[in-house]
């Protein structure tokens, strides 16, 4: 298996379905670094701890994260269970950016910013970051989101340890939108 691919199996299971691997998530997301590592072993028995060592290394968004004492692992935002991250609320940027796809605009007018199948809506620090994020689905098109004046009006923030900002709705009077 390549590493992608590796990744996206760490993401399924970490984030969406552990029970593709026999494995339990507690209420923080956290799971046993060595009970994954034996059900890994179980999919393909050259998985090892090595190999786990450099999936979350190598994550070029740091999707994963090992605890102080490297014997939990959890993914560090991005899940559909019901978890507890324990990131505390945040005073956000006075704007964050959130990468789409214009298919999706009349919705997102309509609307705002849904979670979806995720636990947050998911907002970027800056506009690169936001149009890979938009990139991933087609021509991205980036939306400026007045975070500063939603925390003002008692929406809360929440930034993941690898830097992702997450909240629970983006109401579509606090979106900017590309002419
Ligand atoms: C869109 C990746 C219709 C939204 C990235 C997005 C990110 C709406 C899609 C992380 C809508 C949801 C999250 C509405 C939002 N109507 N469409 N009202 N509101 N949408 O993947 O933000 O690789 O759940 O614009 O780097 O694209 O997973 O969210 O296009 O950090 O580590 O619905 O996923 O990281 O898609 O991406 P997603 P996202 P990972």
């Amino acid at each position: 298996m390549s590493k992608t691919q590796d990744s996206k199996l760490l993401s399924l299971a970490l984030r969406h379905q552990p029970e593709v691997l026999g494995i339990e998530l507690d209420s923080a997301g956290w799971t046993s670094v060595e009970k994954l590592v034996e059900a890994l072993r179980r999919r393909d028995p050259a998985w090892g701890l090595e190999r786990l060592h450099n999936i979350v290394a190598d994550s070029d968004k740091k999707r994963f994260a090992f605890d102080t004492t490297g014997t939990r692992i959890r993914a560090s935002q991005g899940h559909s269970v019901e978890v507890d991250l324990g990131y505390e609320a945040q005073i956000p940027p006075a704007l964050l950016y959130h990468g789409t796809v214009a298919r999706f605009l009349p919705a997102i007018k309509a609307q705002g910013l849904l979670k979806g199948d995720r636990y947050h809506v998911h907002l970027s620090a800056d506009v690169a970051t936001a149009r890979q994020v938009g990139a991933r689905r087609g021509a991205p098109v980036i939306l400026v989101v007045q975070a500063g004046e939603m925390h003002r009006g008692g929406h809360e923030f929440f930034l993941s340890a690898n830097g992702v900002w997450l909240t629970e709705h983006v109401p579509t009077s606090h979106i900017a939108f590309p002419d």
